[in-house]
């Protein structure tokens, strides 16, 4: 089995990041082939530094590796190392309309939160399906906010399957039941997010426990005091409960009975404690391999001929059944 999924090197990465996708890139690892894409082209669609994104790019990849993706089982890649993903991604606009790109939500949120909305905002949902259909993809771990890029990236592989014949198999989402949409501490009703969420409810993987601890301890919870997963009467409480479940291997019946009749003090401590145990290993890890450069590009250099080698034949069956001339 072919698993794909990419992760943007911008901003500090975040609990959602992590519950929503890191941890399941590492699960996955061990089902199948595993390619793991730092999306560094899809970083400059929104206003971005140069010099930042060469560091997040590395430090990205530290990450990544300390969270556990094992460079002798998976294809861990920098997006701009292999050309065949914008190359893919133009053949690809050919069979992708104006109307699907307008009705993406991705691209009129962040749209109107940017000033200068560039070309490749509107486009960027085309070079994801590229990146996952270049690899003949079977599941791509994700969050839910990407569910509509996927459907997106399905519709048009049928598309150039049914016009220049079969190609591409179609992907399927792998999206956490739950902790797959982790929300904003401070504003529960909105997603954690490096772009639009608060800088206090927003919890960094690479936060030193005490910070950890400090977003807990003010994150907002809601009226009453029973600790009961109901998203739409609780999201505060019920964020939290998803959080305990997944970083704590925890069932939410089981919390919900814990906690029963106690308030929420202890509850978010020990919220708190489960994140701190779970991402302070990594945040050690991370430390150790962002001081060794060379090793990482040594790393993402391997990643990159990995994938090149990857990609090359899907590429080229699309050139010949589009009816270009190859070299
Ligand atoms: N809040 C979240 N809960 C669960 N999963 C999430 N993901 C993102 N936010 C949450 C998942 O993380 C993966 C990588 O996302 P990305 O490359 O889009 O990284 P990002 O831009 O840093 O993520 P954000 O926070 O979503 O940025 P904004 O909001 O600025 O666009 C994806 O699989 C995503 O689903």
């Amino acid at each position: 089995m072919r698993i794909f999924s990419g992760i943007q090197p911008t901003g500090a990465k975040h609990l959602g990041n992590y519950i929503g996708a890191i941890r399941n890139y590492v699960a996955t690892q061990e089902r199948g082939e595993a390619f793991f894409c730092i999306v560094d082209l899809h970083s400059i669609t929104t206003d971005y530094e140069p010099e930042e994104l060469r560091e997040a790019t590395l430090s990205l990849a530290a990450l990544l590796f300390a969270a556990g993706l094992d460079p002798d089982r998976s294809t861990v890649f920098v997006q701009s190392h292999v050309s065949a993903h914008p190359e893919a991604a133009w053949l690809l606009g050919s069979v992708t309309s104006f109307g699907e790109l307008r009705r993406m939500t991705q691209f009129k949120e962040k749209g109107e939160q940017q000033e200068f909305v560039s070309a490749g905002l509107f486009t960027y949902p085309v070079l994801q399906a590229a990146d996952i259909l270049l690899y003949q993809t079977d599941l791509v771990p994700i969050g839910d906010d990407q569910r509509q890029h996927l459907e997106l990236s399905r519709n048009v592989a049928e598309r150039f399957n049914s016009r220049h014949g079969e190609i591409f198999r179609l992907p399927e989402a792998l999206i956490p039941e739950v902790g797959g949409r982790i929300m904003d501490l401070q504003e529960p009703t909105k997603k954690m997010s490096t772009t639009g969420g608060t800088p206090q409810g927003t919890v960094g993987v690479l936060d030193p426990p005490e910070t950890i601890r400090k977003k807990f301890k003010t994150a907002v919870t809601d009226s009453g005091t029973d600790v009961r997963h109901a998203p739409d009467d609780k999201p505060g409480i019920s964020n939290l409960m998803e959080i305990l479940a997944i970083v704590g291997g925890q069932e939410l019946s089981a919390i919900e009975a814990r906690y029963d009749g106690q308030g929420y003090g202890a509850f978010k401590d020990e919220v708190a404690e489960a994140v701190v145990a779970a991402l302070d290993p990594i945040r050690l890890r991370y430390e150790e391999l962002r001081a060794d450069t060379a090793e990482l590009d040594r790393l993402l250099a391997l990643g990159a001929g990995k994938a090149r080698e990857a990609s090359a034949p899907t590429l080229e069956r699309m050139y010949e059944r589009m009816g270009f001339v190859r070299p």
